[in-house]
């Protein structure tokens, strides 16, 4: 096994199995001649590999997945010899399931690093520890299957030595991308004996240094299909569309007569005839019409979904079918958490239908082909695909790129094979719009070849690579994570010019997508809609990819069996990234996180605006090519008693692109009231393939929740009790100056809080921001305030009674401090508290939160609050939050994180914790809160979900400002808007007040 050939490796095709005209440009025939394998087993020929789609044909296919025999071995020296003999004795083997991702079944384990390679850098070279799986099944093969056959890899990582019936097949070359090796000289009715040795590392990890897990092994579809001499061995459909009119050629490699047949249109054509078609639908995301094609030859006959569509750039904007559109996408990696790298299809349905349902039209298949199943649901589901080569040397750049595979001559080939074989996967999928070359591999002239290579395939698609800012030989500007501010200019066609003016002017002119923006990891993110107000103002921003849909999470159990999320480090790794590899807006198990929520609200293709006298309403149509005939208008308002009228409003006619402004019927205006809100929601009239009828698509609102009476007056004297300070229901600790006690609930509060449990974008990456935040927190010691009571007096003034406490706060080993004077006053039944901040020193850059901690026993397990809900809400998050009156447990309030992090706040003028005692917060101003069962320090110390153990008490933070949250866990920090800066701080920042009973 010759680990370190520099790719193409897979064999010579046979004379008839060559494409027409595709591939007979290239020069992948010299490079994939003879191939050192084995040293001991000295030159051998290899077999053929097609690089192409999987034809759903009637002339029959087996899978081979199941049970195989399988043995792991720590190195290729250290592997049995003689395992490609059909004799081979492998009853001592273990068994194992194909498709699998081995370390997944207990054998060694998966490793995770994201831009580092895990093993020295010395191409095309590797280990000589290196995990060897070898693999042995034993099959009959069906009758259809013995007048000629392929036997198909859908993926096997990294690469291995393919025999069958003691032969050798080749070597496989591309983890995602399919291997095909000619067996019809080998295959037999009974016994056939296939056996792979798979190696984990090969000159191919070069090529495959993605960010995500290392996970060796066989894990997509093993099939033979029948591919009888008269086969047909490709088939590229053209399938373009204007005006309501279809023009199709479909054409079929060799000289094969073949029929065309689509019975829904009433087609019938000749194989390379093009034919005008009318009355067709087009295919989009919004509207996926496909038709059912029938190629036929004398042989067999091959069924194929076409959508009828056509790709174009006009004006720096991308065109379906005449019409600009935009990407509200996401970038999809393949992983399942107890799997690895193999989904299930039904996991894959149900997640696409998940994206629909949150109103993602487009995926970027980060960073490589995905798995067959998710085009064919993509062409059904409506989708925009980038479709990604195999491709990613993103650890070069931590030796300055030198030896970069895609500026070194001697990779070429095996880059240009890796793009042709991408393009002819996919290439008659109508949801596929682009070919992206790859991922994060610097710049080298082999893009631009491979760019060329694509386009000669396939010249009526959109090239794709983000690395290389020049963008000579891509039809888009791809960026990453840039800032808000230089999507602004860029929008405005104002961005900083290139060096080369051509280039530049070029450039210019290209419409501009963000492959990936608005990291996902842990808490947020933040700042989305700043981005969404771009998109929809300058025509030249086609959209965005949120990175990343799904975390990668590997589910573990504890002792007792509780379970969780492993993450980088978990499993032993020498060299990992941690918590990187999960930064996702759902989970391993597909469980939206609140990035999700929101980001349905941020890509609503309709927007709702109601006024402010609930009698109009404007509604912006956002979708491309859909008029709103498929949307039903509800309507309802609700106040602290619950919903007291509901309609639905008639029809709303408003075209494709427009807005329009319409009278509301005289009831709502007439149902308006004191806190009450009124909801006008776009839902669904009837089922489509991705939800049922009443599917929620968007919503807007009017009006507010109820005011909070904020006369307390200061009716009750301060009475004195041994240690103890008594004014109406509350006591105080004279000695430290601190609520005790409320109405018979003991409680113990306030404390300044000015901190928060570090969430991953606080924690940042510096290649985006100037600082981390929560550095500058550990810097200042903002974890550690202690306090200490400067004063603590009895006040009578024109307010009445009350009891003025003074308490400094301030940090170990620092001068630095913030004095709190908090007034307290009652009326007997009720307590006021207005505090004060007083800052004093140098305590930038910024703050957390300026917060109020108070602590209760327990018995406080729900809650109920007027103000914004059901879900977390920050100051650039939440936009999913609505105005209403909301209840629920104290559990359900903490999301899940994988690592634990700051999390949970929800944005109130009311708060109530129901329990025995019922205790009520509110504010007219409002305020953020956050109940937890753990201390924000045990939030902050635990490093997975189990690591946090309900500690019996209620931790309940009032926010009167936070700190936003930002994507700078990759990308940029909190916007301007949403910083906490003490050194900006104003009155109104630095002064709330509560009222408690
Ligand atoms: C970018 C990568 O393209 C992506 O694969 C992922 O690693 C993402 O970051 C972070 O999760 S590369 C980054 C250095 C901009």
């Amino acid at each position: 096994m010759d680990l370190s050939s520099r790719e193409p490796a897979v064999g010579t095709l046979p004379p008839r199995a060559r494409f027409r005209s595709s591939l007979g440009e290239q020069s992948l025939n010299s490079n994939r001649g003879e191939q050192k394998l084995n040293s001991n087993r000295g030159e051998q020929k290899l077999n053929s590999n097609r690089g192409e789609q999987k034809l759903n044909s009637n002339s029959g296919e087996q899978k081979l997945n199941g049970d195989w025999r399988f043995r792991l071995s720590p190195s290729l020296a250290a592997a049995p010899e003689g395992i490609e003999a059909e004799d081979f004795d492998d009853s001592s083997w273990d068994t194992i399931p194909v498709p699998s991702s081995w370390p997944m079944h207990g054998y060694g384990a998966p490793a995770y690093t994201n831009v580092q390679y895990p093993f020295p850098l010395d191409p095309p070279f590797v280990p000589d520890e290196n995990p060897i799986g070898d693999h042995r099944l034993t099959f009959d093969a069906d009758e259809s299957l013995l007048q000629g056959a392929v036997l198909r890899f859908d993926g096997v990582d990294s690469t291995a030595d393919v025999w069958l019936n003691g032969e050798l097949l080749g070597t496989t070359r591309g983890s995602r991308l399919m291997n095909e090796f000619d067996v019809s000289h080998l295959l037999r009715a009974a016994g056939n004996v296939l056996v792979m040795r798979v190696a984990q590392w090969s000159a191919s990890s070069y090529l495959e240094d993605q960010d995500m897990w290392w996970l060796p092994g066989i894990f997509r579809d093993v099939t033979v299909m029948a591919r009888p001499a008269q086969a047909i061995r490709d088939l590229f459909v053209h399938a373009d569309y204007a005006d309501q009119t279809g023009t199709l050629r479909v054409d079929v490699d060799g000289d094969l007569p073949a029929e065309v047949r689509i019975d829904e249109l009433g087609v019938v054509a000749a194989a390379g005839q093009q034919v005008k078609i009318s009355n067709v639908i087009g295919w989009t995301a919004e509207q996926p019409k496909l038709y059912t094609a029938k190629i036929s030859t004398e042989l067999e006959t091959i069924e194929l979904k076409i959508g009828f569509r056509t790709i174009t750039v006009a004006d720096s904007q991308v065109l379906i079918n005449g019409k600009p559109i935009m990407f509200r996408g996401v970038n999809r990696h393949e992983h399942h958490p107890d799997l690895g790298r193999v989904v299930p299809r039904s996991v894959v349905e149900s997640e696409l239908r998940l994206m629909k349902q949150h109103n993602i039209n487009a995926i970027r298949t980060s960073h490589y082909p995905p798995h067959p199943v998710l085009l064919e649901l993509a062409d059904e589901l409506g989708f925009y695909v980038i479709d990604e080569c195999d491709l990613e040397t993103h650890g070069f750049a931590m030796n300055q790129w030198r030896r970069n595979p895609v500026a070194d001559p001697d990779w070429r080939p095996a880059l240009v094979d890796r793009m042709s074989r991408t393009v002819h996967r996919d290439k008659n999928h109508p949801s596929v719009l682009i070919w992206s070359l790859g991922n994060e591999c610097g710049t080298g002239d082999n893009l631009r070849v491979m760019a060329e290579t694509a386009r000669n395939i396939d010249p009526a698609r959109l090239i794709h690579y983000e690395g290389d800012w020049s963008s000579t030989y891509v039809d888009l500007y791809s960026r990453m994570y840039a800032p808000v501010d230089e999507v602004h200019k860029i929008g405005e066609k104002t961005e900083e010019p290139l060096d080369d003016e051509a280039a530049d002017a070029h450039r210019r002119e290209l419409p501009f997508v963000l492959c990936e923006y608005i990291h996902a990891m842990g808490n947020g993110p933040g700042g989305m809609s700043e981005y969404q107000e771009l998109f929809d103002r300058y025509p030249r921003l086609v959209g965005g990819f949120v990175w990343e849909w799904l975390e990668h999470g590997i589910r573990r159990r504890t002792d007792d069996g509780t379970e969780y999320f492993g993450y980088g480090g978990d499993f032993g790794e020498q060299v990992h990234d941690g918590n990187f590899v999960i930064d996702g807006l759902v989970s391993a198990d597909r469980e939206p996180r609140p990035g999700l929520i929101d980001l349905k609200k941020v890509y609503e293709p309709v927007a709702i605006d109601v006024d402010d006298a609930w009698r109009t309403i404007t509604i912006t149509n956002k979708y491309a090519f859909s008029d709103l005939d498929h949307l039903r208008w509800d309507w309802a308002a609700e106040d602290a008693d619950g919903r007291y009228a509901a309609g639905v409003l008639t029809t709303v006619e408003v075209a494709a692109g427009q807005q329009a402004t319409a009278n509301l019927p005289a009831e709502i205006a007439a149902a308006r009231r004191a806190g009450a809100v009124l909801t006008v929601t776009a839902r669904l009239a009837k089922d489509t393939n991705w939800a049922t009828e009443g599917h929620e698509i968007a919503w807007g609102q009017a009006g507010s929740v109820a005011a909070t009476e904020q006369s307390v007056s200061g009716g009750s004297p301060v009475v004195h009790e041994a240690d103890v300070l008594v004014l109406g229901p509350a006591r105080f600790d004279a000695t430290t100056g601190r609520l005790t006690d409320l109405a018979g609930t003991r409680i113990d509060g306030p404390r300044l809080n000015l901190w928060r449990a570090p969430t991953d974008n606080d924690n940042g990456m510096d290649w985006h921001i100037k600082r981390r935040e929560s550095a500058g927190w550990q810097e200042v010691r903002l974890d550690q305030l202690q306090g200490r009571l400067a004063d603590v007096a009895e006040i009578e003034d024109d307010h009445g009674h009350g009891l003025r406490v003074t308490t400094r706060y301030a940090a170990p080993s620092y001068d630095r401090h913030v004095d709190v004077i908090t007034t307290w006053r009652s009326d007997g039944s009720r307590i006021r508290m207005q505090a004060t901040l007083v800052p004093q020193g140098e305590w930038s850059p910024s703050w957390a939160r300026i917060g109020l901690d108070f602590v209760l026993g327990g018995g406080y397990d729900n809650l109920a609050w007027a103000g914004q809900g059901p879900g977390q809400k920050y100051p650039d998050t939440g936009q999913a939050a609505r105005l209403g009156y909301f209840t629920s447990s104290v559990a359900d309030l903490q999301v899940p994180y994988v690592r634990p992090q700051e999390n949970g706040s929800r944005w109130a003028q009311r708060l109530t914790l129901t329990g025995d005692r019922p205790l009520t917060f509110s504010s007219a101003d409002g305020f953020a809160f956050a109940a937890r069962p753990w201390s924000q320090q045990a939030l902050a110390a635990a490093e997975h979900t189990v690591d946090l153990v309900a500690d019996g008490r209620l931790h309940l933070t009032i926010d009167h400002r936070q700190l936003g949250i930002g994507t700078a866990s990759c990308g940029p920090g909190v916007l301007p808007a949403y910083r906490l800066d003490p050194a900006q701080l104003t009155e109104t920042d630095l002064r709330m007040e509560l009222i408690i009973e």
